[in-house]
């Protein structure tokens, strides 16, 4: 799960970990012109002198900031403070006082780095577009101290900018259940083999274990041996189906399942659908009639995490053509990229409600922003 952006995100560390150092080291030589040698220890200090001369790099840099003052009073100055304070303690202070600033030119290759990192790991060009963006407002310009980690300073901007792409502030799917009037009918929608069906048994599953009363309609009656496999969800479940013919109108049998839950006082009827390319204007005409006669709370989008970029763009078109209220992508467990996770949301303006993780009816993972940020940085 995540494993090339993780490894990717690390790569991008480094290429900023290197930036940083060749800022130092060029900071060094300037550093090294301005100083005689004899204002170098002579003593067994801690490290290579290089590493001495570069703890007088802020007051050089100051002293740089102030073109009036000559060559010559810097030194006298340097020399002045060097009396005062003892070499050792010296350098301690200035090497926890030493700083790099980052500028857009230091930054401009990893940055480009990461972008066709992203997209190699199937996040979206927008998404990408966006994250770069965001790490770069985040990064250049501001004063980071060399010996805080470089590293960590470039994870907690890639954080932050992706928890702002996939961020969303509507209501989490357990509110939506809670709240306003019963059944609550939740509409699933998506290409075919995508998860769908196994999705609406892991959604079942876990109302049931939330004590909600839960009804299933067969919506799907196109694709044979669907409702079969359907129904063997229900039975396991103990949920009652709801299901007409082969080939009958899927809008009927959802309406049927409403009225049975209404009826019988179900708290939410979960509706199947036929797998259908959002490039097939007949069949999302379809689903909009479902919608029309139905009404349901939440139309939900699902699609495979395997299909990255593919899935993104299907998110997309079905929530143009239909209006999607979020998503849920499976497969996670057999997704070694993870951009669709990233880009779903970003691109839907709409949250991503849970990941599929498994087979199984608990491989259901509720969205949560700190556990994919976990997932993606190698936290567990
Ligand atoms: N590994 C894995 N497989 C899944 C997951 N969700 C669904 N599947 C498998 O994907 C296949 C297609 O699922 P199905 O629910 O029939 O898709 P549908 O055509 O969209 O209804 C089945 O073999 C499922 O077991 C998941 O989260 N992880
Ligand atoms: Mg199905």
């Amino acid at each position: 799960m995540f494993k090339s952006l993780r490894d990717k995100f690390t790569s991008f560390k480094h290429s900023v970990g290197k930036a940083v150092h060749k800022k130092e080291e060029a900071e060094e030589i300037e550093v090294s012109s301005n100083i005689q040698i004899s204002d170098l220890p002579t003593t067994k200090s801690s490290g290579p002198p290089t590493k001495l001369i570069s703890t007088t790099t802020e007051e050089v840099t100051d002293a740089q900031k102030t073109p009036s003052l000559s060559i010559e009073k810097e030194k006298m100055k340097k020399k002045e403070k060097t009396k005062k304070v003892g070499l050792k303690d010296k350098a301690k202070t200035l090497i926890l006082k030493r700083e790099a600033i980052l500028d857009e030119k230091d930054l401009a290759g990893p940055l480009w780095e990461l972008e066709i990192s992203l997209m190699e790991g199937n996040v979206a060009l927008p998404v990408a577009e966006e994250i770069v963006s965001n790490v770069r407002e985040d990064l250049i310009g501001k004063k980071k101290r060399i010996f805080s980690n470089t590293e960590e300073i470039v994870e907690d901007a890639l954080k932050d900018s992706i928890k702002d792409v996939i961020r969303n502030d509507g209501p989490l799917f357990d509110e939506m259940i809670s709240t306003g009037d019963k059944p609550v009918v939740i509409l699933f929608v998506g290409v075919n083999g995508t998860g769908k069906t196994t999705t609406i048994a892991k959604v079942a599953k876990r109302l049931i274990d939330n004590d909600y009363s839960v009804v299933i309609a067969s919506g799907d009656t196109y694709r044979a041996g669907a409702q079969e496999q359907i129904e063997i969800h229900a039975e396991r479940l103990g949920l009652r189906l709801i299901k007409h013919q082969y080939g009958a109108d899927p809008s009927a049998v959802i309406y049927d399942a409403v009225e049975h839950a209404k009826a019988k006082g179900k708290d939410v009827v979960l509706a199947d659908t036929a797998g259908r390319m959002h490039t097939d204007a007949n069949l999302m005409r379809e689903l909009q009639k479902i919608k029309r006669i139905n009404s349901p709370r939440l139309t939900i989008f699902v699609d495979e995490a395997i299909a990255g970029n593919d899935a993104v763009e299907r998110a997309k078109q079905f929530n143009e053509s239909i209006g999607i209220d979020g998503s849920i992508l499976s497969k996670l467990d057999a997704d070694a990229r993870g951009g669709a996770a990233i880009s779903i949301p970003y691109v839907t303006g709409k949250p991503i409600f849970f990941f599929g993780v498994g087979q199984r009816y608990e491989d259901l993972i509720v969205f949560d922003e700190d556990w994919l940020l976990g997932k993606i940085f190698g936290e567990e």
